[in-house]
């Protein structure tokens, strides 16, 4: 099985993620995921620590000259922030007191954790609840999508909505919407939406507030069939739902059009069924999402994903203070005011390594030659269905 795990407090040494399940014989192009680590950190609306870090993978197993040789792959990436923190988060017993943590954020892990693994200090709590985390997951994404490159599957994601305001980016061709986000502020799919969404932000943050919104990631190139309809938990669609969901501060996922489906029609939303002059099946319109019975129908893959405003604010929220059980302002340590764009390239991650995991299954095998050759015959036998 392809997949990963990952360990890392988020002011501690490092992020360490090691990806399981990975086939011989494909060359990674480190650059292209060290140029996801660092789309994560963009966006208008972040916080201090961005500008501290430089978050770039280092490889310690898995990839030799270029090419994984079949073995796990680890990353390692540095928190440069190590340096303000290390007094007070080491392994060693005698760190200075502090930067202890006793009032809760309504919204965050603080307390249900604290109260799980009976910590005084929340801080051992928030420290790995901390979106942080996420940066390990993106280096297990840029990972997954070089195995699905060679096989021309190709990600795009964008922000498609800031607090409400929805960015319509219907009738743009997704490269075109992957290539506006690249200049956009707030990763948007199209252009000229910057100023608007700075204003909105500049609000929130002087009103010591936070703002969520939408994300969309598109993925194009995949062939039918991936995933089961036969068993609940192979499910394609159950399972990148899941894969999304747990991503820090999403609260929603759709695919396809998602809740709006359930207002409409059958007769308006079923993709009817056509052929290509090519001879290959294909749908006249894409309301699924390029997902039907739990597996991929061949038309991209469209997925949503709603994050909650960040639960740090710095206008904080009424919370209990667990040593004087005094009602108190919650906690307020340095975070973002929005970290959607972030958002979008993380999902983007989950989502490359759920598709490559089902790629996997469905074409499994110890090498990149073994895997082409069963991709291979599988298509012949799709274009002439
Ligand atoms: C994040 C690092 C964190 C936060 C943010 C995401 O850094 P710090 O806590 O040192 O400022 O900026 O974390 C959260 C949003 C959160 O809820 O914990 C990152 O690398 O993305």
């Amino acid at each position: 099985m392809f997949s990963f795990h990952t360990a890392g407090e988020s002011h501690g040494k490092a992020l360490v993620v090691i990806v399981n399940g990975v086939p011989a014989g494909f060359s990674i192009d480190l650059d292209a995921v060290n140029t996801d680590m660092s789309r994560r950190q963009k966006g208008y609306g972040r916080g201090g620590r961005m500008a501290i870090e430089r978050d770039r993978v280092q490889t310690i197993s898995g990839i030799r000259n270029g090419t994984t040789i079949g073995s796990p792959v680890a990353f390692v990436i540095e928190n440069r922030d190590w340096e303000n923190w290390e007094r007070y988060m080491a392994a060693d017993s005698g760190i200075e007191p502090g930067r202890e943590v006793t009032k809760p954020r309504p919204g965050h892990a603080d307390l249900v954790g604290g109260m799980k693994f009976g910590h005084r200090d929340l801080r051992n709590v928030l420290e790995r609840s901390s979106a942080r985390e996420t940066a390990a997951r993106t280096a297990a994404g840029g990972l997954a999508k070089e195995l699905l490159r060679p096989f021309n599957i190709v990600f795009h994601s964008y922000v498609v909505d800031i607090g409400g305001t929805s960015i319509d980016c219907g009738g743009v061709s997704f490269e075109k919407r992957s290539a506006n986000a690249e200049s956009s502020s707030f990763s948007t799919p199209v252009p000229d939406n910057d100023e608007e969404l700075k204003l909105l932000v500049d609000t929130a943050k002087k009103n010591g507030d936070t703002l969520g919104g939408i994300v969309e990631v598109v993925v194009e190139g995949l062939p039918p069939g991936l995933g089961e309809a036969v068993r609940w938990d192979t499910r394609l669609d159950a399972r990148i739902a899941a894969a999304i969901i747990s991503v820090p501060a999403v609260k929603g996922v759709e695919i396809g059009d998602g809740f709006e489906l359930a207002k409409r029609y059958g007769s308006e939303v079923h993709d009817e069924i056509s052929r290509t002059d090519y001879g290959r099946y294909h749908r006249k319109s894409n309301h699924m999402g390029g997902m039907e019975g739990g597996m991929t129908n061949g038309m991209p893959l469209v997925v949503r994903a709603a994050m909650k405003p960040i639960p740090t604010l710095m206008k904080p929220l009424e919370t209990v203070d667990i040593e004087t059980k005094l009602k108190v302002s919650a906690a307020a340590e340095r975070s973002d005011v929005c970290a959607v764009p972030a958002c979008a390239v993380v999902v983007e991650a989950m989502t490359a390594v759920v598709l490559t995991d089902a790629f996997l299954c469905q074409f499994g095998g110890a090498s990149r030659a073994d895997i082409e050759e069963s991709y291979r015959r599988y298509m012949e036998r799709i274009d002439s269905f």
